[in-house]
């Protein structure tokens, strides 16, 4: 069925993750749009002005001489980083989309949540029998700080503003959300980190976000705080926030994301009782709405008009 395209019609090629491939298919053919399977696009280079992918292998796009507009299935393009993985010149537009930010938004306070009503300690007591109530501060005692106060922590920070905590955001650049203090750039890094009980990231991965979460950023955090990373490992430097759980400074970490996934069977994280882990799944691209994103970009770049959620890769978001 996949090789049976009109050729009026745009064709895109999709690298798909968790083998959604027929999801998708069945999402772009009711929006008038054909796709082939990335296994199979050598057998329509011609015609082949878009890609969908996640993850493709070096050269690959640069193997398709069609190709005008590479779309990202993830939020995040670092899987688009290095050596002849996008052709030179070729826009990349990253996902944004409402299933995927309500994604996110339900895992920010779910875990949010779970830690300032001590899930993490009840399940254990469960597991020992053991009937152990503990005081809990009410939200507006508490603040929680998001690293990255883009599209993603926007939707997090307000949703957490409905129970009534304090919210915070640091990001590059100001920001002005509703309810929401503004931090931005490393010179209000200290001051952000301080107030900050919860310290939720979704920062992209950059070399400027590289090992932000480290020893020294931790211990500014106040003592007890707990630590949520939905954005990408490569922001924590897993020795110090190992340590820093140890010492009871920081009281435990939610990690959807780590340096190397699949997080290896040696790591201590695993072991840890106030560690949460989960297998990168804070949040996902659903086929059947987020081809209303890829598909009304190929509308406008097929009317000429600008793109939508354009990645700048130089930038690394
Ligand atoms: P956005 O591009 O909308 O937001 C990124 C935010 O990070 C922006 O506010 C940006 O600041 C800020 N930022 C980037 N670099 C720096 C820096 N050096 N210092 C301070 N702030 C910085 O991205 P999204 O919200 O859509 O997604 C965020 C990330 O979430 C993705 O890149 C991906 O890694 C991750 N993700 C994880 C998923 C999961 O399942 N775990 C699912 C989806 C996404 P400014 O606005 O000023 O530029
Ligand atoms: C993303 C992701 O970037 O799934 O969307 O991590």
């Amino acid at each position: 069925m996949q090789n049976n395209t009109d050729s009026s019609r745009p064709l895109i090629a999709v690298k798909s993750d968790f083998d959604r491939f027929v999801e998708w298919q069945q999402a772009f053919k009711e929006r008038d749009i054909d796709i082939v399977d990335w296994r199979q696009r050598h057998q329509h280079l011609e015609r082949l002005r878009y890609a969908l992918v996640w993850q493709p292998e070096a050269g690959a796009l640069a193997d398709m001489p069609a190709l005008e507009v590479i779309f990202s299935i993830g939020a995040g393009v670092d899987h688009l980083k290095g050596e002849n993985i996008v052709p030179e010149g070729v826009p990349v537009v990253r996902m944004v989309q409402d299933s995927l930010t309500a994604g996110m938004v339900e895992y920010v306070v779910f875990q949010v949540l779970g830690f300032h009503r001590n899930m993490h300690r009840y399940i254990h007591d469960q597991r020992a029998k053991r009937w152990s109530p503990i005081p809990y501060p009410m939200p507006a005692e508490r603040t929680v700080g998001i690293l990255g106060l883009g599209v993603l922590g926007s939707a997090a920070a307000k949703a957490l503003k409905q129970f009534g905590f304090h919210l915070a955001g640091w990001s590059r650049s100001p920001k002005s959300v509703p309810g929401v203090k503004s931090f931005h750039g490393d010179a209000q890094l200290p001051d952000f980190l301080a107030a900050t009980n919860y310290l939720v990231c979704l920062l992209p991965n950059t070399p400027q976000t590289e090992g932000l979460i480290n020893r020294d950023t931790l211990s500014a955090l106040p003592s007890g705080a707990f630590i949520i990373n939905a954005g990408r490992g490569s922001a924590v430097v897993d020795d110090d926030l190992i340590a820093a759980i140890r010492s009871g400074h920081i009281a435990g970490a939610a990690l959807d994301v780590v340096n190397d996934e699949p997080l290896d069977d040696k790591s201590e994280y695993w072991e840890m009782e106030n560690v949460i882990i989960t297998p990168h799944i804070a949040s996902m691209t659903h086929p059947s709405d987020s081809a209303d994103h890829v598909a009304q970009n190929i509308r406008r770049h097929l009317d000429g008009l600008s793109l939508t959620h354009l990645a700048d890769l130089d930038r690394g978001y």
